[in-house]
C-alpha cells in the first residue's frame, strides 16, 4: 500500500520545567483549554491537514498519552484510513533502551514507516500550541524540489538562544544553521517541524548508523549533515499563533489567551476544529452561590463559588465562598470553601483544601502539582 505522507508526532519530552505537573504524565499529555491536552493539537492539525497516517513516539511516562490517543478515532483518524499508532522504545540487540534524540527515534521507527512506503515524512513535535496546514507546506517543499523543508517563524532575540537558529539566501534556502547557540547570529527560528523527502533520509540515517557516526537529533546532527552535503533546505515561514508552552509561564498564558474571544487560538473557530478525546462525563451544576465571569467551565463541573477569567476542566468542583482568577484548573481537581486562587495552574486531580491559598505574584505563577493536596491537615500551621 502506497501513502504519499506520515505524520511523525514525537512526544517523548518529560518537560521538566514544568516541574511538579510533569512528574506522572508526558508533556504532551498535560491538559490544555479546558478540553484538550496539549496533544490535540498536533494531532488535529494532521487531521484538517489531510495526513491520515500519523505515528506517535513516546518515551517518558506514557500511560495517559496511550490512552487518550488511542487508535486516533476522536481526531477522525481511524484504521481504515491509517490511523494512530503508539510507537514506544524498545530495547536493540545492545540493550539500547531509549530513543537519544529526535532522530534516533526515527531511526528506530524506520519500519513503522518503510511499511506506508511515503513520499514524504512530517515531523512534528507534541508539545506546540498551534493551528497549522502541513498541506500548504508540503505544496512549497514540492514547489521548492526541497530535500528538507523546514517550518519557521522569527522569534525576540532574546529567546533566540532556545531555538535553531538559520540564515536564509533571497530564494529562501537555508544556507546556515545553528542549534541552541549561546550567541546567536539570526532571530528566524526552526520551530522543529521537518518536511523530509523520506528515502533521502532514511539514507542518512541508515548510512550514518552503519558507519558509527551520530545522526542522534535533527537539530545538532541531521541539519548540519544536510548542509554540508549541500542538499536543498528550504525554510516555510508560518504567520500566526505558535506556542511551545515548555514553561509555567508560556502554559498560564496560553491558556488565558485560549479564554480570550478575539484570539487567533479561539476554539469557536469551525474551519480549523481542534479535536480531543470526549470524557464522557455529566454536565456541569452550577449552584445559586456561584457566579461565574469571562471564563471556561467544561462538562462534570460543580460550581458553588466565584470564577473569574478562569478555565475550568472537566469534574472539578469548587465550594462555597471560595473565589477563582485568571487561573487554569486542570480536570479532576477538588478545591473546598473559601479557598483562594489567583493567577495559578492546578494539577490534575489536585486537592486544595478549605481556607488554602494558592497565589501567584507578578514574576510566578503559583503551582499545585499533579494530585498534589495543599492545606487541609497536610500542612497545619
Ligand atoms: P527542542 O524542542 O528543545 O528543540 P527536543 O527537546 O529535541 O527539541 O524535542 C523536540 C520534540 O521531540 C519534543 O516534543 C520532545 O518531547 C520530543 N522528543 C525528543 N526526543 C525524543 C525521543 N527520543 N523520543 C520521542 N520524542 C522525543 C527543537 C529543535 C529546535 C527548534 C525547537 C522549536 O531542535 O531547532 O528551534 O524544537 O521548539
Ligand atoms: P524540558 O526542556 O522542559 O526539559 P523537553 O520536553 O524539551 O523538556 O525534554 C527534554 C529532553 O529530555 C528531550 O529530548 C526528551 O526526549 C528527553 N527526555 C525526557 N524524558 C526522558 C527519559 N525518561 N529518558 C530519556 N530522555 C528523556
Amino acid at each position: 500500500m502506497k501513502t504519499e505522507t506520515v505524520a511523525m508526532i514525537l512526544a517523548g519530552g518529560q518537560g521538566s520545567r514544568l516541574g511538579k505537573l510533569t512528574k506522572q504524565i508526558a508533556k504532551p499529555a498535560v491538559p490544555f483549554g479546558g478540553n484538550y491536552r496539549i496533544i490535540d493539537f498536533a494531532l488535529s492539525n494532521c487531521a484538517n491537514s489531510g495526513i491520515n497516517d500519523v505515528g506517535v513516539v513516546t518515551q517518558y511516562q506514557p500511560l495517559v498519552l496511550n490512552d487518550h490517543v488511542g487508535n486516533g478515532s476522536s481526531w477522525g483518524l481511524n484504521r481504515h484510513n491509517g490511523g494512530a499508532t503508539i510507537l514506544q522504545p524498545y530495547s536493540s540487540v545492545d540493550g539500547e533502551k531509549f530513543f537519544k534524540g529526535t532522530a534516533h527515534a526515527v531511526f528506530q521507527n524506520i519500519d513503522f514507516i518503510d511499511q506506508k512506503n511515503p513520499d514524504y515524512v512530517v515531523i512534528l513535535s507534541g508539545d506546540h500550541i498551534y493551528k497549522m496546514d502541513y498541506e500548504k507546506m508540503l505544496d512549497y517543499h514540492k514547489q521548492q524540489a526541497a530535500s528538507l523543508t523546514v517550518g519557521v517563524m522569527p522569534v525576540p532575540w532574546e529567546d533566540a538562544s532556545r531555538f535553531g537558529v538559520m540564515a536564509t539566501d533571497r530564494t529562501d534556502r537555508i544556507i546556515e544553521f545553528q542549534e541552541k547557540p549561546d550567541n546567536p547570529k539570526s532571530n528566524l527560528a526552526s520551530m522543529g517541524i521537518y518536511i523530509f523527502s523520506w528515502p533521502r533520509l532514511k539514507q542518512y540515517l541508515v548510512d550514518n548508523q552503519s558507519k558509527n557516526r551520530q545522526m542522534e537529533d535533527f537539530g545538532h546532527h541531521v541539519i548540519p549533515a544536510y548542509l554540508r552535503n549541500s542538499e536543498a533546505i528550504y525554510a516555510y515561514s508560518f504567520e500566526g499563533y505558535w506556542k511551545d508552552v515548555g514553561t509555567l509561564e508560556s502554559l498560564w498564558s496560553a491558556n488565558m489567551e485560549f479564554l480570550d474571544p478575539d484570539h487567533d487560538l479561539n476554539i469557536r473557530n469551525r474551519d480549523w476544529r481542534v479535536y480531543s478525546k470526549s470524557p464522557n462525563t455529566t454536565p456541569q451544576f452550577l449552584t445559586s452561590s456561584a457566579k461565574v465571569k469571562d471564563s471556561m467551565i467544561t462538562d462534570g463541573c460543580y460550581v458553588a463559588g466565584e470564577i473569574n477569567h478562569s478555565i475550568l476542566s472537566h469534574n472539578v468542583k469548587v465550594g462555597k465562598n471560595s473565589v477563582i482568577t485568571d487561573s487554569f484548573i486542570m480536570p479532576n481537581a477538588v478545591i473546598g470553601e473559601n479557598v483562594r486562587i489567583e493567577k495559578a495552574i492546578v494539577g490534575e486531580g489536585a486537592h486544595i483544601y478549605d481556607d488554602a491559598e494558592l497565589v501567584g505574584t507578578e514574576d510566578d505563577i503559583a503551582v499545585a502539582g499533579y494530585g498534589e493536596e495543599i492545606g487541609g491537615y497536610s500542612d497545619e500551621k
